[in-house]
């Protein structure tokens, strides 16, 4: 450990280029390797067009050169990486935005004013290809003329050579990308672009220090967005990086309109389009999203992947992040997480009507008895004692449109908080400390030794989850994440039909195991054939995603999705299909599911991109007596 921070010291003395306000010490050893003049590169808030755009022609002067970056404040750390900038202007992280109407003529120029070559991808008509390209040989010159093609949210960008993860460069020249809007014709409602850059030290995510940025900036340095109350936002996200980012709402659901990547840009279908609390972006992937905000307060639209929002693992930041740091309630997060703040279209605040709680909850935060580094949430009704061992927390099941009251006290060293995650709430009760709340009232941090009571009316039934909301990355990871049913009034959880399968990770990044309702070897399922069951899988891994599958006889079996993140999926999405599909962290599938024959199911959990596995075996007894009598569960 030692070792490798001192290596990593070196690297940062390295690869980061100190303000020029900072001591002279510091300019000495920056200046070994870069040059203090460096120009400044803005972050852009991609709300411009580059370019002219004349009698149906765009014309646009792009130049290349290396600048300093700045993710965080403007008189805060930088790196040293390369840039786009139109000619003769400051340079921008993301690249100058590209935006037209459908059918217009582009014509770009590029000029390389860097040291190596560079090749660009993405300069030409949509659809396109990843194979395209054109290098532009240091210190030259090249220009193409295209005509748009399809419309939709695309994006160029270029590599110089650098290292690179999933066919994208990480380093000094992971920012060469910006964005390239085709609109269609016709009237196009207003709409904001947000591309996802990612700087990092390494390559392999669980070593890696990183800068990831939204428009060029990491939270809290972001940019703040504000709505009405019942207005339609619109976003295009575009994620240029190497790494998926499962994006996740508070507080309510939004649309995914389209997806795509660089190339090419598909409508869903508007009978496949649902509503999510979190989507899952591929990587180079991007998506179109509609939002209704519904309710007043601030909110967080953030990655779900914990080394993409922590200052821990943030290059700036990195693990020897003080206690102190992290208990500002504005710097318990980093990286990829816009604040937005939905107001009342008459001005005034919301108004906070707290039902009268029909049910009371103790949640308990404590450490485990059995290993003080876990920690443990315990579930309580009115005069039970906490049970404290690890893994996840109890599943907490809650009735629909009853008013419930959880008081939540924290036994721990340090502050915390809970998010209730894919539930429709008051922001207040959301669980970011710091920032949730409704005009002056904000969310705060429970502190040691105190509590707060988190009131709230779950309005649908579903599966979601409850867990941490401050330092994630620590404190998830030690066990601050535990499963929460909502079902339907009158009715009750009967586990042996309906299983609760909850993915997550003993440890912060690399130093634990990939469990299944906190075990590695989880226990056999016992299942009748003919028996309808409702599976729900919740993946609340630190930064992993799981490729699910079930098998029988070298065969998926088929199952019915019935619900995404705690919705009910429209009843013509809830179709058979071949048990075989991946779930983000921060995402929750149910499915309900009928074993046809007896026999051997084998499900399968594999680590996305990494060689990780957890295997669960069902054995399926065909036992007409048992069908008759057991009651399914309603979908
Ligand atoms: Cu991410």
């Amino acid at each position: 450990m030692k070792a490798k921070l001192s290596i990593y010291e070196a690297l940062v003395h390295f690869l980061i280029v100190f303000a020029p306000a900072f001591v002279a010490a510091a300019r000495c050893d920056a200046t070994a390797v870069g040059d203090l003049s460096l120009p400044r590169i803005a972050a852009n808030t991609n709300q411009h067009a580059a370019g002219l755009l004349s009698a149906g022609e765009l014309t646009v002067e792009l130049e290349i050169r290396e600048g300093a970056f700045y993710p965080e404040d403007e008189s805060g750390p930088s790196l040293q990486v390369f840039a786009f900038a139109e000619r003769g202007k400051q340079l921008q992280i993301p690249g100058p935005m590209i935006r037209v109407p459908q059918d217009t003529r582009i014509h770009i120029t590029v000029h390389n004013l860097i040291a190596r070559d560079v090749l660009i991808h993405g300069m030409h008509a949509r659809p396109g290809k990843n194979d395209d390209t054109f290098e532009v040989a240091a210190g030259a010159t090249r220009d193409v003329t295209f005509s748009t093609g399809a419309p939709g949210a695309y994006y160029y960008w270029a590599s110089a050579g650098g290292d690179t993860l999933g066919g994208k460069p990480y380093k000094e020249d992971s920012q060469l990308h910006g964005a390239f809007i085709v609109d269609p014709r016709g009237t196009v409602a207003p709409d904001r672009v947000f591309v996802i850059g990612m700087w990092r030290d390494r390559q392999l995510a669980q070593e890696s220090f990183d800068a990831p940025v939204i428009n060029g900036k990491s939270w809290p340095y972001t940019e703040r967005l504000e709505y009405p109350v019942g207005s339609e936002v619109r976003w295009v996200w575009l994620n240029p990086s190497g790494n998926v980012h499962p994006m996740h709402m508070h507080g309510s659901y939004f649309q995914v309109l389209s997806v795509g990547d660089a190339e090419q840009s598909d409508p869903v279908p508007p009978s496949r389009v649902r509503d999510v609390s979190t989507h899952f972006m591929a990587i180079g992937g991007t998506m179109t999203t509609l939002w209704k905000p519904g309710r007043t307060g601030r909110w967080l639209f953030h990655c779900h992947i914990l080394t993409h929002v922590s200052p821990e693992t943030s290059v700036f930041h990195q693990e020897s992040t003080h206690q102190g740091e992290l208990t500002d309630p504005m710097k318990h997060m980093a990286g990829l997480v816009m604040g937005i703040t939905i107001v009342a279209r008459n001005q005034t605040p919301g108004e906070h009507k707290s039902a009268k709680a029909e049910r009371k909850l103790q949640l308990v935060i404590a450490k485990d008895r059995s290993s003080p580094k876990k920690y443990t949430y315990s579930v309580l009704e009115s005069g039970q004692v906490p049970q404290v061992g690890g893994g996840p927390g109890p599943t907490m099941v809650l009735t629909r449109n009853q008013p419930v009251a959880i008081h939540i006290t924290n036994q721990l060293d340090e502050a915390t908080s809970v998010h209730w995650h894919g539930i429709e709430l008051e922001s207040y009760y959301d669980g970011v400390p710091g920032w949730g709340g409704d005009g002056p009232r904000v969310t705060p941090m429970i502190a040691p030794g105190e509590s707060f009571d988190a009131l709230f009316t779950p309005p649908r039934a579903g599966t979601f989850m409850y867990h941490t909301h401050m330092n994630d990355l620590s404190q998830l990871s030690a066990g601050l994440y535990g499963p929460l049913i909502v079902l339907p009034e009158g009715t009750t959880l009967h586990a042996e039909s309906d299983k609760v399968l909850v993915l997550s990770r003993n440890g912060k990044r690399k130093d634990g195991e990939l469990l299944l309702n906190g075990s590695t070897t989880p226990a056999p399922l016992a299942l009748y054939a003919g028996v309808r069951y409702r599976l729900r899988f919740i993946d609340i891994l630190a930064n992993n995603s799981i490729v699910i599958k079930a098998v029988q006889d070298g065969n998926p079996v088929e199952w019915i999705p019935i619900a995404k993140d705690g919705i009910d999926l429209a009843s013509a999405q809830s179709i058979a299909t071949p048990a075989s599909f991946t779930i983000a962290p921060g995402e929750t599938y149910d499915f309900t599911f009928t074993p046809e024959k007896s026999g051997k199911i084998e499900f399968t959990y594999d680590l996305l991109l990494l060689d990780e596995h957890v295997r669960q075996v069902a054995k399926v007894t065909a036992e007409v007596q048992r069908v008759s009598q057991t009651k399914a569960p309603s979908p």
